[in-house]
């Protein structure tokens, strides 16, 4: 069921040793000095090879090796539950989180699948108490928070201006910009002590540019990119990076859920189109959260070819 998952989120994922994805040797070893002040660097030949920290750290105030945990939203699906896998996969241990529980504990099982621990916790990102007992179940944990991918969110309607639903656009805001704003801030004192930490929002090509029927969404989403360039300005102080990843056509359930549940107009935007998969996101994100402390990835802009 769980090996299911992975291959329905990510068809083109390419093979990896199954149990405990990549050698942790291979993503080095980090103490919390090197991760916040540079990277290791090792002197090969003429040139200087530069490591990443990785997702194994040793934390210096308690001496104690610890893996480093990253807090994924809207991993019930697509994109959350891809980044989730492939974070997992490269030795993050995972909080999964979403509104659907038993989606989340099928996702948990194919993370731990992959040797990480993983813990399934229930999150609507459009209720405030949901988040505070979010936020409380994250710090109970123990475990701290190095990695939050804000990926929870989405669109309804694709309704020209005149005809706006406005519930559909007050849903639109409380979801990518209010629910971004306050899981955020919910975590926010567990990521600054964390090791290399960093937030990633997952925004949209739509917050970039505008489209006929998308008023709703792109104003959303163009709020969220605003969110995330002040986040990044005011955080670096606090030695926490932010990075935004805007994917385009990524073929999921975003257009089963844009359009309420209609099947056939959902389809209709995937047909007869070379569209991304889940995967090809996660294999991004994975990357940004991989980069050593002082590197800031600001922000990355991914479509299918044939939507240049
Ligand atoms: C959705 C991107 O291109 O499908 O966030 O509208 S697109």
């Amino acid at each position: 069921k769980s090996a299911q998952i992975v291959q329905e989120a990510w068809p083109h994922r390419p093979q990896r040793p199954a149990g405990g994805g990549m050698p942790l040797a291979s993503w080095g070893m980090t103490t919390r000095d090197d991760a916040q002040d540079t990277s290791t660097t090792t002197t090969t030949g003429g040139g200087v090879a530069t490591t990443t920290g990785g997702a194994t750290a040793t934390t210096t105030d308690t001496g104690a090796a610890r893996r480093r945990t990253a807090v994924v939203t809207g991993a019930s699906a697509g994109i959350g539950e891809a980044t989730a896998l492939s974070l997992a996969e490269d030795g993050w241990d995972v909080v999964v989180a979403a509104r659907r529980r038993e989606r989340l504990e099928a996702v948990a099982t194919a993370c731990r699948d992959l040797g990480a621990t993983a813990h399934p916790i229930e999150l609507d990102v459009t209720d405030q108490a949901s988040i505070d007992r979010f936020a409380a179940a994250v710090r109970a944990l123990g475990g701290g928070v190095d990695l939050l991918v804000n990926n929870a969110g989405g669109a309804r309607g694709l309704d020209p201006v005149l005809d706006a639903d406005v519930d559909d656009w007050r849903w639109m805001f409380e979801a990518n910009v209010m629910g971004t704003l306050q899981v955020t801030r919910a975590l926010f004192d567990e990521l600054a002590a964390g090791v290399a930490p960093q937030v990633i929002n997952v925004v949209s090509v739509a917050g970039r540019g505008a489209y006929r029927g998308g008023a709703g969404y792109n104003a959303a989403k163009f709020g969220e990119t605003a969110l995330t360039d002040v986040m990044r300005m005011e955080f670096a102080e606090r030695g926490v990076r932010v990075c935004q990843i805007d994917p385009g056509r990524v073929a999921t359930d975003f257009s089963l859920n844009r359009f309420k549940g209609d099947a056939a107009r959902a389809e209709e935007v995937y047909a007869d189109k070379e569209n991304l998969v889940a995967g090809d996101i996660a294999e991004a994100i994975r990357w940004v959260a991989a980069r050593p402390a002082h590197m800031d990835v600001e922000s990355m802009m991914i479509r299918p070819i044939d939507q240049v």
